[in-house]
């Protein structure tokens, strides 16, 4: 089944080239059923040039990060885009959501539905539509939005999942907080599931697992995508699988999301974790045991922690622990014949309200060169914090009318300010209550 994406703003363009690298990266040291599968599912294979095409739409308001994407020689021959799935214009939209959502959107509207309408012509076996985006722009934050709503709108039946980076809590975007808020109100009412991914975790990961002492963006991109490809990269539990089809994917994105993680729809926020992490220089030593890489993850996803700086004291007594409605475990690598993973399918790491609990999924390919990996997708508790610090700068903000007026001026209102915010408001409680 296969995926397409859709790259908008400069932060999901920079994601998506970087996520297809990877996956032609694990390709190439992939068995050839395994390479045949994530091939069909990522890309189209062009015979005239031999090359995979990735199965993309690449959207901007402004050119250079296209231009960048479309400049191959980077990607050593390997995969192109197609040039002609791309949309862009010469302007950008300022960090402003409402510029984005109410001016942009709009005008580019017709033309990217053309595109993509011919990308879903051309794939057979959809799966799922997956957006790159950030929160904190406003293109990736208010294009985007309007491309979801409006998607949702002329294809109803497909299944999306929106891959959203957030900003540093401590900021970078003046008016980020407004950002977020505006986009994860609008996702929530058309998405399918919402991955959120902090670019404070991308760099405190870089820092003390990489050891980077100055991680730049693609730095923290390596580290954003390696999580990504972690779950997104198909999954075939058969080793000696000779032959494939798109139905032998153990991993679709259309049935764990609303049919597993997102089942209920006021629950649509999804965090990712991953170990191991290490350098690569680090890897041919490696002593990790199936129980020691559970055991850490276990331990990330009750305490709501990265690799990077997991709490070892946390327990399901204690009172704040990180809550979860469901968690996808995808383990993959050598000796899984007769592995089994307990601890997440734990009861007490559940919501005894609406949990759909615990799944495990197989996969024999050695991802990232590591000979025993897993990667965890969950809706859980995990954005309480966030949520409460991002709607709390907003709402102060705004009270002090600070930029409103930049907002007022692309056709927002005061209430509709205050419509996303009780909205994130009511994702909060939601979250809280569980
Ligand atoms: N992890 C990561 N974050 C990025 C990257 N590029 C931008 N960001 C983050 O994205 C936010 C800014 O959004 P952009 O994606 O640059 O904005 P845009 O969507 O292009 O919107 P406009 O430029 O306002 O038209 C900030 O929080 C940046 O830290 C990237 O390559 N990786
Ligand atoms: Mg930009």
């Amino acid at each position: 089944m296969s995926i397409i994406t859709l790259q908008v703003g400069q932060c999901g363009n920079q994601i998506g080239q970087a996520f297809y690298d990877l996956i032609v990266h694990e390709m190439i040291n992939a068995t050839p059923a395994s390479q045949a599968l994530a091939g069909e599912i990522f890309f189209d294979y062009e015979e005239k040039s031999k090359k995979y095409v990735a199965k993309s739409l690449l959207i901007d308001m402004e050119p250079k990060v296209i231009y960048e994407c479309l400049g191959s020689q980077k990607r050593e021959n390997l995969w192109d885009y197609n040039k002609n799935m791309t949309f862009y214009k010469q302007e950008g939209s300022g960090n402003n959501w409402a510029y984005g959502y109410n001016i942009h959107g709009p005008s580019c509207r017709e033309e990217i539905i053309q595109k993509f309408s011919t990308m879903l012509e051309k794939t057979d076996f959809l799966d799922a539509v997956v957006f790159f985006q950030s929160l904190a722009g406003g293109t990736g934050s208010g294009v985007g939005s309007y491309l979801l709503e409006s998607i949702r709108e002329e294809f109803q039946d497909l299944s999306i999942m929106n891959i959203a980076i957030a900003p540093h809590l401590t900021g970078e975007v003046i008016v980020q907080n407004y950002n977020t808020v505006f986009t994860l109100s609008n996702l929530y009412d058309h998405s399918d599931g919402i991955l959120i991914v902090e670019n404070d975790i991308l760099n405190l990961i870089c820092k003390n697992l990489l050891h980077l002492k100055k991680p730049n963006l693609q730095d923290m991109n390596k580290v954003l995508v390696n999580m990504l490809c972690s779950v997104l990269y198909p999954a075939l539990p058969n080793q000696n699988a000779s032959y494939y089809s798109l139905l032998q994917n153990h991993f679709r994105v259309s049935d764990t999301l609303t049919g597993f993680l997102t089942s209920s729809p006021a629950y649509k926020l999804l965090t990712v974790k991953n170990v191991p992490q290490m350098p690569d220089s680090y890897k041919d030593f490696s002593q990790d045991t199936w129980q020691g890489l559970e055991k850490r993850i276990y331990q990330m996803l009750i305490s709501n922690t990265s690799e990077a700086n997991i709490s070892w004291s946390t327990t399901t007594k204690s009172s704040n622990f990180n809550k979860s409605i469901a968690n996808l475990l995808i383990a993959r690598g050598n000796n899984l014949e007769e592995q089994h993973f307990d601890l997440i399918g734990s009861k007490d790491v559940y919501t005894k309200a609406i949990s759909t609990g615990y799944k495990y999924i197989k996969d024999t390919h050695n991802f990232n060169k590591n000979v025993k990996s897993l990667s965890l997708l969950s809706n859980s508790q995990a954005f309480l914090q966030p949520l409460e610090i991002v709607s709390k700068n907003a709402y102060n903000m705004f009270h002090a009318k600070a930029y409103v007026y930049q907002y007022e001026k692309s056709k927002l209102t005061g209430d509709d300010f205050l419509a996303a915010l009780a909205k994130i408001e009511q994702i909060h409680h939601n979250y809280q209550e569980l």
